[in-house]
């Protein structure tokens, strides 16, 4: 008799006699579990008839449609992937799961937010946000945190969407850009921002060797830690799991909101403990205008003992594809744009301004000690969203490749704002979408790669402005120069003017590269 021994997926030992069709194998213990495979000791996992007969009660058996052609290498990768599905878990994952809705229109409030510049009577309080916030980075107890799972599929990227070059002159990529804002705060406030980064299944190993062939642009080995999210299984629209190929099943990333589980199943929050982080900077891998490290927002939320809080920004139009910040019952809470009432979108208020106005950039500031009560004994309760996609994979009816037309596959995800309305005092902080928000999501068009140049362009030509630099403008008002400041040269106003003096005048037609 032969063994055959595998390892699947780095984790996964498999152990099978050769002997169709009774496959028996050992493997380690995986289930998916809140959205999240958790392995744990050595499982004896059952044979075929076992098998087929546990998922003709769960409603599942075309999930062993191809099993007569697979070799046992194949068996044993669908048996392992079959045996990794808490189905119990993802029942309950199915039938929670909301559909993109119109929310209640009824329900819908306006929330209070701080403006971007302090009225009359807050002015001492920012000075003092400010002061507070330099502390908190300086006594090391702020940590980055960027959620890169996302398969860039929009963008039709194949590789991480972080990897992506973005700098309009040098072509740095997202997450150079990033390493440099981190670096940028080390450097000013004598610290070490441990920088957590959630990668998924798909993109996790060629996100480290991007890093690792980069040196991490600089940053310390201890500092940059990758921790990789959960998945959830795909389903078509009556809960039918699909087959990705005849021997897999179908997972897709389980939604930025599978960050906060993330953080505790790979030990991240302990690490954030045993470092002394007690507060989280959170953004998305895909705005290139990102502070990582924003006294004053990390400064406010700590004074007003926020335990999350949110930067917002006016929206471009009414119908942009951004969540909206509104309250309900007295709850903050983001209302996704598939899910916002249109007649309130396009809303007015007596003077003529835009009623629901606060866009979601997707930046927020979060307390350890929060996520720790979210996630809970690891009884995570966020609700799961169906997301309608097109999703290559196998139909078990025609025993082929899905065509176009029939490839309407079912995604669930969790969001990370879902967890705002638990959150104690939680804060809105208004700022500016020139400043700080431009997403590189599309491949041309709106929120592209295009629009993201243009827009770390024109931030750098008014910064340089702002210290007394001139630059030459077009008839329309747009910069006539290429400019490009790096994070490593600057991260604000302020960090930029002590450094003016050095910085060439600039002519018509220029190109401008500080870093
Ligand atoms: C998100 C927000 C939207 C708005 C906008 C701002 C959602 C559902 N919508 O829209 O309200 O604020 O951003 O830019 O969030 N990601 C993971 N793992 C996953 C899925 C996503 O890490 O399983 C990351 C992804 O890499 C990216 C971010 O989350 O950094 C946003 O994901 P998206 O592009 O799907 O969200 P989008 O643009 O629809």
């Amino acid at each position: 008799m032969r063994i055959y021994i595998s390892v699947l997926e780095g984790r996964r030992l498999s152990f099978a006699t050769p002997n169709p069709p009774i496959l028996r194998h050992f493997q380690t213990n995986g289930a998916f579990q809140n959205g999240k495979m958790v392995f744990s000791g050595v499982n004896y996992v059952a044979n075929e008839t076992q098998l087929r007969e546990r998922l003709t009660r769960l409603g599942q058996e075309h999930l062993l449609t191809f099993w007569g052609e697979l070799d046992e290498a194949g068996r044993s990768r669908l048996s392992a992937d079959i045996d990794s599905i808490d189905f119990e878990a993802f029942e309950k994952m199915r039938a929670s799961s909301e559909d993109s809705a119109d929310a209640d229109s009824e329900l819908l409030e306006v929330p209070e937010s701080l403006p971007h510049t302090p009225s009359a009577g807050l002015e001492s309080t920012y000075i003092e946000a400010r002061t507070l916030g330099e502390k908190l980075l300086a006594d090391g107890r702020v940590a980055a945190m960027t959620v890169a799972g996302g398969q860039a599929t929009r963008l039709g990227l194949d590789a991480p969407k972080g990897t992506f070059p973005i700098g309009p002159i040098s072509g740095k990529t997202l997450f150079q850009i990033f390493a440099e804002g981190i670096l940028a705060a080390n450097q000013r406030h004598g610290c070490n921002m441990p920088w957590y980064i959630m990668t998924s299944k798909s993109n996790h190993d060629e996100t480290v060797s991007f890093f690792n062939k980069h040196n991490l642009f600089g940053l310390k080995q201890d500092d940059v830690i990758f921790f990789s999210q959960g998945f959830a299984p795909i389903t078509d629209p009556e809960g039918r799991i699909l087959l990705a190929e005849k021997d897999r099943i179908a997972f897709s990333p389980n939604g930025h909101g599978g960050s906060l589980l993330a953080l505790a199943q790979n030990g991240m929050l302990d690490d954030m403990t045993r470092r002394g982080v007690d507060y989280i900077s959170y953004f998305q891998v895909d705005n290139p205008l990102v502070n990582p490290a924003d006294p004053v927002f990390i400064g406010l939320h700590a004074l007003r003992q926020s335990e999350a809080s949110s930067l917002t920004i006016g929206k471009a139009s009414d119908d942009e594809k951004v969540g909206l910040f509104v309250s309900v019952a007295g709850k903050l809470r983001v209302v996704e744009y598939s899910d916002f009432p249109e007649e309130l979108a396009s809303q007015r208020t007596t003077e003529g301004t835009r009623k629901f106005d606060f866009a979601n950039i997707a930046v927020h500031m979060l307390n350890r000690t929060f996520i720790e009560r979210v996630v809970g004994q690891n009884h995570m309760s966020l609700p799961w969203h169906r997301a309608i996609k097109k999703v290559p994979h196998i139909d078990t009816q025609t025993r082929s490749p899905a065509s176009e037309a029939r490839q309407n596959a079912v995604k669930y995800e969790m969001f990370v704002f879902d967890a705002l309305p638990l959150a104690t005092k939680p804060l809105l902080l208004q700022t500016t979408r020139h400043e700080r928000f431009s997403p590189v999501k599309n491949a041309s068009g709106v929120d592209s790669a295009e629009t993201a140049r243009r827009d770390i362009i024109r931030r750098s030509a008014a910064w340089l402005e702002a210290c007394g630099i001139s630059i030459p403008r077009k008839a329309d008002g747009q910069p006539d120069c290429t400019v490009e400041i790096s994070p490593s040269f600057a991260t604000d106003i302020a960090s930029l003017r002590e450094k003016a003096g050095t910085i060439r005048q600039i002519s018509p037609g220029d190109t401008l590269l500080l870093e």
